[in-house]
C-alpha cells in the first residue's frame, strides 16, 4: 500500500534515487522544497539519516559565551549587535570569561562555543591570550570559537592572512570553528541583509583553509526571510562541493530566522513545516556531511525531538547562556540539563549519545 502511494508520488523519481543512494541534483532539491508532501520528504531524510547515524542521537555538554556584542557591521537580521558607543554594548574581559567557565565546568563541560560581534577596538593579543588562558585552566575543554566571518575580520584588521590567524589561534588552543556567519551565500541577498561583511565565497574559502590546517568547522544557512528555495538549494550545493574538496565540515545547522528587535521583522516567524522540511532537504542534499543539527534553542525542544525523524541526528546541548536567539525573540529556556536532553532523545525512541565536540562518544546513556 505504502509502496503504491510512493509510486504515485510526485517525488517518486527522487524516492528511487535516495533508495539507490544516488546523489541528488539542484532540480531534485528544488522539487523537494516545492513539494507539500512532508511525510515522504521526512521518510527519505530519515532513511539517509539512519544510513549514516543509525538510531543514535547526539547531544553535548556545552557552554555558549558571546564575548562581545559590539559589532562594526549592521546585519538587518541581527538583534544582538550594538554600536561601539551604545550603552548596552559590552566586551567580556578574560577573567569574566574564565569565571563563566569555572561556574559550570564541574557539570561535565566538554565544549565551549564562543563567538562575538566584529569589535574593532580589541587587540589581536586579546584573542591569543584568551585562548591560552582558557586552555591553561581547562586543558581538556574543546574550544569551538570564531566564525569564518570573524576570522576574515581579524585578518583585515590586524593585517594578516586568514591562514595566519587560524594557525596562531590553533597554536593558542582553538579546536574548531562554529558554523555561523554563512547566512546565505547568494551575493545579492547577502549584500542586502548582511552589509559589508565577508562574501559567501570568502566564507567558503576560510572554511576550506581551516580544514586544510586540521581545524574542523560547522556550516549554517539562515532561512525563512527574503531568500527563495532556489537560493537555499544553491547554498546547500556550494557547501556540498566544498565538503567534497576538504571533508572538514562536521555538522550543518539550518538557522530559522527570528524576527523580533531587528529590521527584517515583517518577514515573521518560520513555520514548523518549513523548519522540518529544511532540515530534511538539507540531510538529503548534504550527502557528504556526517551530521545535521536541530538546534533546540531555536526550534524548541519539542520540535527538535520530532526533527530526529526528519534528518537530524543532533540537538546541540546544554548551552546555558544564549543571547543571539533570545534577543531576536526566542521563547525557549537558556539551558537544558543533561537529564532533559536524554529524556527528549529517549522518548523519541532514539539512543542518546553524549558526544564531545568532534562527535567522539563521551557516554552512551542507558543503552
Ligand atoms: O551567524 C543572527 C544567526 C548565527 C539571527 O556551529 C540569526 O554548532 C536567526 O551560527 N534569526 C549564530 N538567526 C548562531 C550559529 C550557531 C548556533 C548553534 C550552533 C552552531 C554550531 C552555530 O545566528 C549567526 C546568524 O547566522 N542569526 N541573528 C536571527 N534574528
Amino acid at each position: 500500500m505504502i509502496d503504491l502511494l510512493l509510486e504515485k508520488s510526485e517525488l517518486s523519481l527522487i524516492v528511487d534515487k535516495v533508495e539507490a543512494g544516488e546523489r541528488l541534483s539542484y532540480e531534485d532539491g528544488l522539487r523537494l522544497f516545492q513539494s507539500q508532501d512532508l511525510n515522504t520528504i521526512g521518510m527519505l531524510a530519515n532513511l539517509a539519516r539512519e544510513r549514516k547515524n543509525g538510531n543514535k542521537a547526539y547531544f553535548v555538554t556545552n557552554l555558549h559565551i558571546d564575548y562581545t556584542n559590539i559589532c562594526a557591521v549592521d546585519c538587518l537580521f541581527c538583534s544582538f549587535r550594538r554600536d561601539v558607543d551604545h550603552p548596552e554594548g559590552y566586551t567580556l574581559d578574560i577573567n569574566q570569561i574564565l569565571e563563566k567557565i569555572r561556574k559550570v565546568r564541574d557539570q561535565g563541560l566538554t565544549e565551549l562555543h564562543m563567538v562575538g560581534g566584529l569589535n574593532p577596538d580589541l587587540p589581536y593579543d586579546y584573542y591569543l591570550k584568551l585562548l591560552k588562558a582558557i586552555k591553561e585552566e581547562n586543558p581538556k575543554l574543546h574550544i569551538k570559537a570564531f566564525t569564518c566571518v570573524e576570522v576574515d575580520f581579524f585578518a583585515q584588521l590586524y593585517g594578516k592572512t586568514a591562514e595566519q590567524v587560524l594557525r596562531d589561534f590553533k597554536e593558542a588552543g582553538l579546536g574548531s570553528l562554529p558554523g555561523g556567519g554563512a547566512e546565505v551565500f547568494d551575493e545579492k541577498i547577502r549584500k542586502k541583509i548582511a552589509g559589508e561583511k565577508a562574501t559567501g565565497a570568502r566564507w567558503l574559502e576560510i572554511a576550506k583553509t581551516a580544514h586544510r590546517l586540521g581545524i574542523p568547522t560547522n556550516a549554517t544557512l539562515l532561512y525563512g526571510h527574503v531568500e527563495k528555495y532556489d537560493v537555499r538549494v544553491r547554498h546547500l550545493l556550494q557547501l556540498r562541493e566544498a565538503q567534497d574538496e576538504t571533508g572538514g565540515f562536521l555538522c550543518f545547522i539550518p538557522l530559522a530566522y527570528h524576527p523580533e528587535n531587528n529590521r527584517m521583522g515583517k518577514m515573521g516567524w518560520t513555520t514548523g513545516i518549513d523548519d522540518l522540511k529544511t532540515l530534511a532537504v538539507s540531510r538529503l542534499l548534504l550527502d557528504n556531511f556526517p551530521h545535521i543539527k536541530a538546534y533546540w534553542i531555536m526550534l524548541t525542544p519539542a520540535l527538535s525531538q520530532i526533527a530526529l525523524f526528519y534528518g537530524a541526528d543532533d540537538i546541540d546541548g546544554s548551552v546555558i547562556e544564549e543571547k543571539i536567539y533570545h534577543d531576536a525573540g526566542a521563547k525557549t529556556q537558556d539551558a537544558l540539563t543533561r537529564e532533559t536532553l536524554i529524556r527528549l532523545i529517549r522518548e523519541a525512541g532514539r539512543d542518546p549519545i553524549e558526544r564531545g565536540a568532534l562527535y567522539q562518544v563521551v557516554k552512551m546513556w542507558d543503552l
